[in-house]
């Protein structure tokens, strides 16, 4: 028997969980994102941080340079831009240990080292 939320595999007993965020295309609006869960799914916040504004086209959250205060590279539209992105993990990992790595890019592949996480 398969549970709602679950497609029953090519061997015929196998139950695997659906992506409602990718096979659906779930659209749960500005500021937040869809997130797969087993058997179902939820759409989560995603606000941006004080001063940065929210992108119509990307939903990305863009901080402007409109005014003298930020630091802007010369001719540039944007100082900064946040994509929000969920990344599966494996489960039954041990306690204790890094699961995971991120690392930064700008969009012509340049790696960046000074990049801090939020929260
Ligand atoms: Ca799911």
């Amino acid at each position: 028997m398969i549970r709602f939320g679950y497609r029953l595999g090519l061997d015929g007993f196998s139950c695997y969980d659906i992506d409602e965020c990718l096979e659906e295309n779930i659209n749960c609006g500005a500021e937040k994102m869809c997130f797969n869960h087993r058997g179902s799914y939820s759409c989560i916040d995603i606000p941006c941080p004080p001063d940065y504004a929210r992108d119509p086209t990307t939903n990305f959250c863009v901080l402007e340079c409109v005014s003298t205060d930020i630091p802007c590279p010369p001719g540039a539209k944007y100082a900064d831009i946040i994509e929000f992105r969920t990344v599966a993990l494996p489960g039954g990992q041990p306690a204790r240990q890094d699961l995971i790595r991120l690392s930064a890019y700008n969009q012509h592949d340049q790696f960046l080292p000074q990049v801090r996480s939020l929260g």
